[in-house]
């Protein structure tokens, strides 16, 4: 690599000197890119060799999504080059961050679970931990936001890294894994061993990715699998084209519609391919005798998606390395752990037997017989019915994967306190019950060298210039900014950052959505997965609340706020599609109406991304966490707007809580419904949100507008929220928090009125806010599940 910016230059500009078109800014991508892989390829060499000849513990963290994000930048920031790189190719003329914004950007994901496994993978390297990611390599990622009319539709997004990509084919290491067909019993060397017949194989070719660690040098491995046709021969029957066609969905994209059978057995064909193909790779390339297993590899499963983990190594230990079921039993449970991400019914996966014993047979049969095994251990235990309905795996010719996923793991994780506690005493009592131990916190983190340093390099000037660079290895050392929350000239300066971060976001709205927004104004953010729980719909009818008020009452002259938006709604969710074209629709009203648009600017981002967060979490000034208290885990946007210095304006729900133990109550705004209110209200059933509006003149308003007035399209596009506020006694409170939820925006606003006392709120959150990098949250991990010992990089 190179150590000076000259050296850099003119090794450039030799190797642009050969392309053929060197006035194209996407050569100078293909340039840089390809040089950043020299670079990053030599450590990554190394590093692998150190873990073998180490013989190290490693760890594999399996998941469904990884929502990486681009990954030059990242990588020239963790190879400590990016000052340089940026500075010789301005020289050059070239603007890095316009080439950065060439880079396809792989959307694997959807949102905080995958992005989650992305933090986890830069902690793992930048704290030089031999941990790696096993995922699948979607053909395409999630899928591009359009708005037509206000309404979101779908295209598919095609991510292409064939030619520039970060990845590397390795064929030498495919493998083929089989699926439907039969068991028969058949022996092998003296012993039974059960034989799958007619089976149909799926070619696996694994795709590596390098993840460089901070300050280089360490550089993990995310494995992608990708599924291809296999040269084994067809079952009988099976038309060729079909199965082709059946191969390429397999990796074709995240998340396929699974409400018809067919797509149910794709999902599962997925998770079983990610499960198989990584486990058997491990087994084989491990570097001590197989009862030793556990001592040399853990594997994480992100949330219950890569829950067939469990059976498959029990398949692999048993019918492929001759091992007894107990033995086999022990090693699964001392190799495996489980995170929980969710207490939503609809989220806990459930899948019917009968399908899975069609597509997994030989699986089928591991899974009914841990069941078998656990029922037995619990038949002494005094239960009633419905406890051992909740202890069940296999109950009612239905799979549920979460209970598998907790039998068949040594550790359990919630990923927020209130989360845990939730899964304790409710969710999940009875497992808790019969294994005490089983279950704790960890609670999230972010990668804040992605979300601060990266994002909002303006911002980590500032910090640095004020306390040292020591935060951006140890985040913890972010406290050291409480010296200068008092201090006049570092107050302005702060705000100087957020007036130039918003000013940026705001040239970006300008262009690509044609909105003029003013840096000036408040803005407030809320950007996640657009969901009930979440209640976008709580924020934007406020919203047409605060308009109503401006229209009707002329000494009502808020202070101007911006209100930014941004998600995604899953293609086949009615009510958060709705959601959306209502957002759409006041925001059309709103910033067209001459009064209204002094005070009042709503923006909804278009396909909100990774790179797309990365420029709104820095320019807000206050950050939407407004989920029903008990349904969300943790979030963990509401971690990467403190470090950006914005305010919580939240209920006590997920991390928000464990935010506002850091930075006290004063520094957040904080209202509504408590998690054990909610839960009360769910057990009586005593919720009937008409009492509400009788008596709020204002709700009334809205709703009338809303069911049949200018927010009713008169064609029953707003059906689902109506069915679900009105006739289903709306199950995430709505109406009940609105009008707190209204108080603590007037709070708010009165708070941001008094710049320099906002700023000083600023500074506590990001001075409190290195307990939620990811670093912490991996170290937790580390010492409490995976036992994985330091690597360090004078080693490498
Ligand atoms: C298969 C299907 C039912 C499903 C698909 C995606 C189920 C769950 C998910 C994704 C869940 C998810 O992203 N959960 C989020 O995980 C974050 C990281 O722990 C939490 O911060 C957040 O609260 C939680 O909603």
């Amino acid at each position: 690599m190179f150590s000076s910016k000259e050296r850099f230059k003119e090794n450039f500009v030799a190797r642009l000197e050969q392309r053929e078109d060197k006035e194209s800014l996407q050569t100078v991508y293909s340039v840089l890119t390809a040089m950043v892989k020299e670079w990053t390829y030599d450590d990554w060499e190394q590093t692998n060799q150190q873990y073998k000849e180490q013989k190290r513990k490693q760890l594999y963290y399996f998941s469904i999504e990884f929502l990486m994000g681009r990954i030059l930048g990242q990588n020239l920031m963790n190879l400590d080059v990016h000052g340089f790189v940026e500075e010789g190719l301005k020289e050059l003329g070239f603007d890095l961050h316009a080439i950065e914004e060439l880079e396809p950007e792989p959307g694997l994901g959807n949102g905080g679970l995958g992005r989650l496994a992305a933090c986890f993978m830069d902690s793992l390297a930048s704290l030089q931990l031999p941990g790696h990611g096993c995922g699948l390599r979607y053909k395409g990622g999630l899928f591009t936001q359009v708005f037509q009319d206000g309404f979101q539709t779908e295209q598919p997004t095609v991510w292409i890294d064939e030619k520039e990509g970060w990845g590397i084919r390795r064929e030498e290491l495919s493998l083929d894994i089989p699926f439907f067909g039969s068991i028969e019993p058949g022996i092998e060397s003296n012993r039974l061993k059960p034989v799958l017949k007619d089976a149909e194989w799926i070619k696996a070719v694994p795709y590596d990715y390098p993840i460089v660690g901070a300050a280089g040098k360490t550089v993990n491995t995310l494995r992608l699998w990708q599924a291809e046709v296999s040269s084994r021969p067809l079952p009988k029957g099976k038309p060729r084209t079909l199965y082709e066609q059946e191969t390429a969905e397999v990796t074709d994209r995240l998340y396929p519609d699974a409400s018809l059978d067919a797509g149910k057995i794709l999902r599962l064909k997925q998770q079983y391919f990610l499960c198989s193909a990584s486990l058997q790779t491990i087994v084989k390339n491990r570097d001590c005798p197989l009862s030793d297993l556990a001592r040399h590899v853990a594997i994480q499963i992100n949330d219950t998606h890569p829950a067939l983990a469990i059976p498959e190594l029990m398949r692999i230990l048993m019918d492929e390395e001759g091992m007894q079921w107990e033995e086999a039993w022990g090693i699964v449970n001392h190799t495996i752990s489980y995170t929980n991400h969710t207490i939503l019914e609809e989220a806990l996966e459930k899948w019917s037997s009968s399908l899975l014993e069609r597509l997994l047979p030989r699986i089928y049969m591991i899974i009914q017989e841990i069941d078998r095994r656990f029922k037995e251990k619990t038949q002494q235990e005094p239960l009633d019915e419905w406890q051992r309905k909740k202890l069940a795996i296999i109950e009612n010719g239905v799979v549920h994967m979460a209970t598998l996923a907790v039998v068949g793991s040594y550790k359990v994780n919630g990923v927020a306190k209130l989360h845990t506690e939730i899964l304790k005493v409710r969710e999940m009592k009875e497992l808790n019950d019969h294994f005490p131990h089983k279950f704790h916190n960890i609670t999230n983190g972010v990668a804040h060298r992605r979300w601060l340093l990266k994002a909002n390099p303006e911002l980590s000037s500032l910090i640095t210039s004020a306390v040292g660079d020591e935060w951006i290895r140890e985040p913890i050392k972010l406290h050291k900014l409480h010296r200068f929350s008092k201090d006049p000239a570092f107050l302005q300066d702060l705000q100087a950052v957020k007036i130039a971060k918003k000013r940026q976001l705001a040239d970006y709205i300008k262009t690509h959505q044609d909105i003029i927004v003013d840096p000036e104004s408040v803005f407030d953010a809320q950007i996640k997965r657009i969901h009930g729980y979440k209640r976008q719909l709580m924020n934007i009818l406020h919203i047409q609340m605060l308009y109503n008020r401006i229209l009707s009452d002329r000494s009502f002259r808020p202070y101007p706020r911006t209100f930014i938006f941004g998600g995604k709604a899953a293609p086949s969710y009615r009510y958060a599609k709705e959601v959306i074209k209502l957002i759409n629709t006041v925001a059309d009203q709103v910033n067209n109406d001459p009064l209204a648009k002094k005070h009042l600017h709503i923006v909804f981002i278009e396909d909100y991304s990774v790179s797309k967060a990365e420029k709104i979490f820095p320019a807000s000034d206050v950050s939407e966490q407004i989920s029903t208290a008990s349904k969300e885990a943790s979030g963990t946007g509401n971690m990467k707007f403190m470090m950006n210095g914005a305010i919580t304006l939240g209920t006590f729900d997920g991390a928000n809580l464990e935010i506002v133990e850091q930075v006290g109550e004063d520094n957040a705004f904080i209202f509504g419904l408590t998690a054990r209110q909610v839960m009360q209200f769910e057990k009586e059933q005593s919720y009937y949100p008409p009492d509400i509006i009788q008596h709020e003149p204002d709700l009334q308003l809205v709703m009338a507008q809303l069911l049949e007035g200018s927010l009713s399209d008169g064609e029953g596009n707003i059906s689902a929220i109506r069915n679900q506020l009105v006739d289903c006694n709306d199950p995430f409170f709505v109406l009940k928090d609105i009008q707190q939820y209204g108080k603590a925006h007037e709070r708010l606003l009165s708070a941001f009125e008094n710049s320099l006392a906002w700023q000083e709120m600023s500074v506590v959150n990001i001075a409190q806010s290195g307990i939620f990098s990811s670093d912490r949250t991996i170290q937790e991990y580390s010492d409490e599940v995976w036992q994985l010992g330091r690597v360090p990089s004078n080693l490498l």
